[in-house]
This record gives C-alpha cells, structure tokens and sequence, in this order.
C-alpha cells in the first residue's frame, strides 16, 4: 500500500503546462515533472505527454525507458492514478501500438532495442559473406516502420524551378535506367560500446556490427533530380539535397537529413533511390518502397521509406541533422556542447573490427597459428588499401589478406578512384608466439588517402559516441 493520495485521469490532465505543473503518468503512478522538463532543453518533447500517460511516448522512444530514466521519474512521484483509470489506459494502449506494423526479424540478430527496433548480426556471422544477407544486415530505425501501399506511393520532389515533381513507384522504375552499385552502410555509432567504456556515452550500445555490406539498384538521384528541372540555376544557389522518410512519430514529426548538393548530383557520386536490395525488392526494415542511398556517407543520411526530396540552400532541418550525428571534443560535455558549432556527419572515417576469433575465446596451442579476420572500409568512396594485425598488443605486425568480393568469385576489378563504396573483408594466419600465454588481437586499417586508424579510443571519445574508429583489440587464451 502506497502513501500517494489517489487522482483521477481528469485531475492529472490540468497539469499539462509549464505555469499548470507538468503531470505525466507512467505504471499506475502519478509524477510531477514540471521541474525536470524546465531543466532539460530538449526536455520540452516531453510536454507532448503532458497530462496524459508517458508509455505511448516510451513506445515510440523505448530507448528513454532506461534504469536510470526510471530512477529520475522516480524522485517526482506525486501520487497514484485512480485504479480505472489505469485500467481505461491499459485497454487504449492494447489497441494503440504504434509499432504493431513492424515486420518479423531474424532471430540471430542480436537487439539494442526492440521499439523501436535496432539490431546487429553476430560478429562471425558478418564476415561470412562479403554480401550481407538483407535478413542479417543491421537495422537502425528511430521509429516504427510505416506502412506503405506501393501502389498509392509517391515521391516528391521539390525546390526545383518547374514547380513540384511527384513519381510512383511504376514510374522510378520505368522512366529511369536502373543502376547497380555494392555499398556498406555503418551507421555513426557503430563501436559505440567501446566509447561507453571510457566514459558513459548517449546512444544505443552498439558493438562492432552497426554495418554491413549490399547490393542496391535504383534509379539515380542525379537522373531524377535532371528530370525533375535541376539545372545551371539551380546550382547557382541550391547548396544540399533534404531527404524526408514516411515514419514519423506520435506528433507528425518525419525522418529527416540532407546531403550536400554535389554529392546527389556529381556523376561520380553514385547516389541511388534504390527499391532494391541484394536482387529484391528492399525489405520492410530497410525503407520499402524506395530508400536514398548515398554511398560512403553515414548511414543516417540513407534516409528510409523515402517520401519528399528538397533541394535547398539549407540542410535539412531536422532533429538527426542539426542536433545529433556530430562529433565534438572529448572535452565537451553535455552543459557545454553546442550543436551549431560543429558539422554534420556526412563521409566516415577510415574503420576496421576484427569479426574472429571473438574476445575472450581460447585457441589450442597445437594450432600454432590464429586465424584473424574482420572488414574494413572507409568513406567518401576512399579504397582501402592494406589492414595490419598485430597478435601482441601492436608491438609487431602483419598484413592481412584483403578480400573484396564474394569467396570462390574470383576478386573484383578495383574500383574508379574515389568510387571505393564497399568494405574489403580481410583475413590472415598469424604464427602462436612461443612464450605467449594469452593474445592481443589487434587490427588497423590505411586507405588510399593514407588516413589511418587511432591507436586508443580515449582521446576521440564524445559524448554521443559516434565516429569510434579506434583500433580494435582482442584478447585471446591459448590453451597449452
Ligand atoms: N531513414 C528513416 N526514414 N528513418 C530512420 O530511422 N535511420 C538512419 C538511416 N535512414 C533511419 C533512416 C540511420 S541512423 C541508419 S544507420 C540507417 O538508416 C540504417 O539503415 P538500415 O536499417 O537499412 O541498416
Ligand atoms: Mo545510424
């Protein structure tokens, strides 16, 4: 029995502004949080959920619904919702799932959360195929996966001086050549759990397997952007191309992120709107109907479910565009960070894991040798072009075997300079040193600009954790 005095839902719903008192209720229990939402900018999302119940919000933002979420809803408990009430709130949220449209999943994908759903394949599984298999391929989604009939689905396409554009799904596919590219997609926060073992990090706890390698086909955004009136004008002013998804959440707000301009329109820049991936048509979790693919640029730009093109003098000015997705200094901390000062993320630094052996795993010393593999790739359409292995903490080094396309096909042409989009797996049999009792597995990666990886994750450490590069280290047994 609880010493909160009772109220009812009306009670609790004339606390819905700053000057009122911010009431939300969660579990049964009633919280003021008028204090909390004044403290926190950005806070003030949470006043949608004002007077009413924080769940279908937690729901479309599970991610929030962490231990220490709790902990803090927990000092501004005020009292308990009246036992109707919550029984009337269970019965609306049974009927109310926002994500009750997203699709089934593999379940050896290994889930950062489920709502919305972000996961990663096992590190073996990753380097099987140099193609990722889209069922294995790591998904990122900020919200749930909107239903989208092929049939009624039109793409928008504005900013441009003929006024707006608008093509089906039947007309991407028929009115422009199709166009086949291989391109990894890693998301910025990739690596993002060696961060957090530096020093605790904002974002999903990723491993090593925040992306993976596939086939896409589509028409090109250059293509489009030509027919849809792009010209000399047009590029006089217009400085990036915005990108708006059809996932949106509880209050109507998209997906959004943008590109710069010379990239959607270069030849060379090989941007697809793929409605293909690996041969099919693209997956549920992948951007069905039609997705941005903008190779050796992060994966927060590769904007999903695409619905609106703009061309503009101006980045998108969403959320994952203006207030998320930079890099900042180790030295910066959430009081000072200010999110005007620094770039948008759009082409990734120069990366490698190791996918084997895994950390902690033993090799039997009659072996004699430890077979080391893993990928690397690097962005802005850079090669790369050697990966190194140490199996002493980085004291002596090796160079791995470098693989850039499926096993038993023989290895691809090289890529046109500056067209590198795909990762290169590697692999290498390094000799057991003799006196050794346990391994340091340790990889780094050089591309074709000679950008290499750093030794240590402290001194690139930020407090969103994204851009983790470091080199990547295993410790290993051998078993005598
Ligand atoms: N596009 C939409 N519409 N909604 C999203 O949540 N997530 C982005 C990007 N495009 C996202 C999106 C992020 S952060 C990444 S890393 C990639 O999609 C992930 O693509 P994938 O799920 O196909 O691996
Ligand atoms: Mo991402």
């Amino acid at each position: 029995t609880s010493s909160f005095p009772v109220y009812t839902q009306e009670e609790v719903t004339k606390h819905r502004s700053l000057e009122e008192g911010v009431w939300v209720t969660y579990k049964g229990g009633v919280y003021d949080i008028t204090e909390f939402v004044a403290m926190h900018p950005g806070g003030d999302k949470i006043l949608l959920a004002a007077g009413g119940a924080l769940e279908p919000f937690w729901a479309l933002y599970a991610v929030h619904g962490q231990d220490h979420v709790l902990d803090i809803l927990s000092g501004y408990k005020v009292g308990e919702l009246s036992p109707e009430d919550v029984k009337q709130q269970q019965q609306n949220r049974d009927t109310a799932d926002p994500y009750s449209n997203d699709p089934p999943r593999h379940p050896a994908l290994s889930v950062n959360s489920l709502k919305p759903f972000n996961a990663e394949p096992p590190p073996a599984l990753l380097t099987d195929n140099y193609i990722t298999p889209s069922a294995l391929f790591f998904k990122r989604n900020h919200l749930p996966v909107p239903k989208v009939d092929p049939e009624t689905y039109r793409l928008e396409i504005e900013g441009l001086p003929g006024g707006p554009v608008s093509l089906s799904l039947e007309e991407l596919k028929s009115r422009f050549p199709k166009h086949t590219i291989t391109a990894t997609l890693q998301c910025a926060g990739n690596r993002r759990s060696e961060m957090n073992k530096v020093k605790t990090v904002k974002g999903l706890n990723w491993g090593i397997a925040a992306i993976s390698n596939a086939t896409w086909s589509g028409a090109r955004l250059r293509d489009v952007l030509l027919y849809a009136g792009f010209g000399p004008e047009v590029a006089a002013q217009a400085k990036h191309v915005q990108f708006e998804g059809l996932d949106r959440d509880v209050t109507g707000t998209v997906y959004g992120a943008s590109i710069p301009l010379n990239k959607a329109i270069n030849e060379e820049g090989d941007c697809l709107l793929a409605y293909e991936m690996n041969g099919e048509a693209l997956p549920a979790d992948h951007g069905y109907p039609v997705r941005a693919v903008v190779p050796g640029v992060v994966g927060a730009r590769n904007v999903k479910w695409l619905g609106k093109i703009v061309v503009s003098e101006e980045e998108s000015k969403s959320h994952w565009q203006q207030n998320d997705y930079k890099g900042f200094s180790p030295g910066t901390d959430w009081d000072t960070v200010d999110f005007k000062s620094a770039p948008a993320i759009q082409e990734l630094p120069i990366q490698s894991a190791i996918t084997q052996p895994s950390e902690g795993s033993s090799v039997d010393r009659s072996m004699e040798e430890v077979t080391v593999k893993g990928y690397a790739w690097s962005g802005g359409g850079r090669e790369v072009v050697r990966v190194d292995v140490s199996v002493d903490g980085g004291k002596t080094w090796h160079v791995a075997n470098l693989q850039n396309s499926q096993k038993g096909q023989g290895p691809a042409p090289s890529p046109p300079p500056g067209r590198a989009w795909a990762w290169k797996l590697w692999e290498i049999a390094v000799p057991l040193p003799p006196e050794a009792q346990e391994l340091e597995i340790v990889c780094k990666a050089v591309d074709n600009s000679y950008n290499s990886q750093p030794d240590s994750v402290a001194p690139i450490w930020n407090l969103r954790g994204v851009l983790s590069n470091a080199w990547h280290r295993v410790k290993v047994k051998i078993d005598e």
